[in-house]
């Protein structure tokens, strides 16, 4: 059955309570996201309808039925209950896109206790920030992952538990780890899932901020309503589809439509734990018969760059419906893939914030390529006058993306930050930090971020927190960190430093610098140029101007420089 339903009949009398029906949820009862995905599933008589099939390097291939995806996480919601792990503690996730990865968050959320998944390419500086701010207290991770946990155990006094996923045991365990097999323990009939509310505190996705450390972003279980419902009209999941979203779920994408989307209407899905190629993505799709697909605008750029040939060499005619995220999604790349898939990426727009789509294309609907759609039925999103923050009504006029904080995937705050969430809202509207317009039917067409961070790929990058690394270099005096355009990243990273007396510039120091900033924070967060300058342009008050480092890059005019101190 198709869930197609028109976009304006879906508007008219629309509430959010018809996805509580759905879930047969009422206000006022239990509602457990790892309850929902699993044993709920299974009671709806899905339990042996495939759940997840895993492919690795290397091909190997695992897969997991409902009933072994309850089971396994009943396993791991035992196991962390028998280590005292208290409903509202933080569980990391520290994986690589593994089968524990997703039904291990499945099982923190059975105890009460919240998941916060870290992309397992952070380096022990990123982890550092992430895990202190939670004061996280059990983290699940691989034996190539734990030496950078160990590095900074140190500063961790509140991390007592590291759960080393695939441990060999000939080899000694380091201070507070254990070892836990996931597939190899006892199983683990039943367990009474933690009687989590609505505003019961489920995930911490943190987020690059503009200045300070990343945000921790609260999302509570009653997240569930709105993760449920988009999934079943935007990327229209069905009873039938092999389901395939790219995203690592240290990436709230992951999450929200990598397990619980899913997961919560008993959905097949694939997870493929590779490095990225065209034929490797291709033959994932042909082999599994993929029907729906939700990627992002970087990998689409780079299937098309490499070519349409390569298209050719596969049959790709299981795809129904492609989706996308992250970042702007070109025209280009809608009209391309309706050429080679003979469909076109749908784009959706929203924020690890939002925890869950807010402006959409959805089927049923006219895409206009380039357009990021309309707002999901039951969000009300406008754009607003950057002075006034009132509603802007004037047909491409560019103003700020604003919701209406009503819907059931809202943050509920930044973890031990209200000041910074409470920054978001004016006039009782959400910001989301980014400029748009609006077209005489409603449509948005992104323009850009309303503040220094770079997306880099589809992954936002906090120019401060680099800054901040770059700093702890010997031979950097001062950094400013902009972006640079880039064909397939959108934009990466671009550093501007001086040097200490005593250092010369030189493309070993340069690549040296990188190398340093992929270790301390990510790959993504790596300059991918950084440039030597005698002096940083800056404020009479001594503040940095990014502005004119990135109107330089960006071929842009500089604008007001009457603040600019050394020129
Ligand atoms: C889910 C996710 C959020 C920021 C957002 C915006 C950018 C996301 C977009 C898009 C243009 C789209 N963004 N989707 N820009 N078109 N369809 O991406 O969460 O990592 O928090 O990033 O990404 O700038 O504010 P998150």
């Amino acid at each position: 059955m198709s869930n197609i339903v028109s976009f304006d009949e879906r508007v008219k009398d629309f509430k959010w309570s018809l996805a509580e029906q759905e879930l047969g949820y009422k206000p006022g009862d239990d509602i457990n996201i790892g309850w929902y995905c699993s044993d709920r599933i299974c009671q709806l008589g899905k339990g042996n309808k495939t759940a997840l099939i895993w492919e690795g390097f290397g091909g190997k291939e695992k897969s997991y039925t409902y009933d072994e995806v309850r089971v396994k996480s009943n396993v791991i919601a035992q196991f962390l209950t028998g280590l005292g792990i208290k409903p509202g503690e933080r569980v990391c996730l520290f994986l690589d896109k593994i089968p524990e990865l997703y039904i291990g968050l499945l099982g923190i959320l059975k105890t009460g206790a919240v998941g916060q998944p870290l992309f397992s390419a952070f380096g022990d500086e990123s982890l550092l920030v992430r895990l202190s701010d939670a004061q996280t207290t059990a983290l699940f991770t691989q034996k190539k992952h734990a030496p950078k946990v160990r590095k900074i155990l140190d500063q961790l006094p509140f991390l007592k538990h590291i759960i080393i996923v695939d441990h060999d045991p000939q080899k000694a365990l380091g201070e507070r780890e254990l070892a836990f097999a996931m597939d190899e323990a006892a199983a683990v009939e039943h367990f009474e899932a933690y009687p989590t509310k609505a505003e019961t505190h489920s995930l911490l996705h943190y987020t690059s901020g503009t200045t300070g450390k990343p945000k921790g972003v609260k999302h509570v279980h009653y997240s569930l309503i709105s993760q449920y419902l988009t999934s079943k009209w935007v990327l229209d999941l069905q009873d039938d589809d092999i389901y395939w979203c790219t995203a690592d779920p240290g990436w709230v994408t992951g999450t929200s439509y990598g397990i619980i989307g899913p997961f919560s209407l008993g959905v097949t899905q694939c997870v493929q734990d590779k490095g990225f190629s065209a034929d490797n993505w291709y033959s994932f799709i042909e082999k599994h018969k993929i029907t729906m697909w939700y990627s992002a605008p970087t990998a689409i750029r780079s299937l098309m760059k490499a070519g349409d040939e390569v298209v050719k060499k596969y049959d790709l005619s299981s795809l129904r419906h492609l989706c996308s995220v992250g970042e702007p999604l070109n025209a280009e790349a809608v009209i391309w893939s309706e050429k080679v898939f003979g469909k076109p990426f749908y784009d959706t727009f929203w924020q690890t914030e939002t925890g869950s789509m807010m402006i959409c294309n959805y089927p049923g609907m006219k895409v206009k390529p380039g357009s990021m759609g309309k707002p999901f039925p039951g969000i009300t999103g406008v754009i607003l006058d950057p002075d006034t923050f009132q509603p802007i009504n004037e047909e491409g006029k560019i103003g700020l993306i604003a919701f209406k904080p009503d819907w059931p995937a809202m943050l509920r705050t930044y973890w031990n930050n209200e000041e910074a969430f409470k920054n978001k809202f004016r006039n009782g509207w959400y910001l989301t930090g980014d400029r748009s317009t609006i077209d005489r039917d409603g449509y948005f067409w992104f323009v850009g971020r309303d503040d220094d961070i770079i997306n880099t790929g589809g992954h936002l990058v906090s120019p401060f927190e680099v800054e901040s690394a770059l700093l702890e270099h010997p031979a950097v005096a001062e950094s400013a960190v902009v972006s640079k355009p880039d064909p397939i990243n959108m934009e990466v990273v671009k550093a501007f430093i001086t040097l200490k007396p005593g250092y010369e510039a030189s493309k070993e120091l340069e690549l040296e610098i990188m190398n340093f900033i992929r270790k301390k924070l990510s790959p993504l967060a790596m300059p991918q140029d950084v440039e030597y300058v005698d002096m940083l342009p800056k404020t009479r008050s001594g503040k940095i101007m990014r502005r004119l480092l990135h109107a330089k890059e960006w071929n842009e005019e500089i604008g007001d420089v009457s603040s600019l101190e050394n020129d």
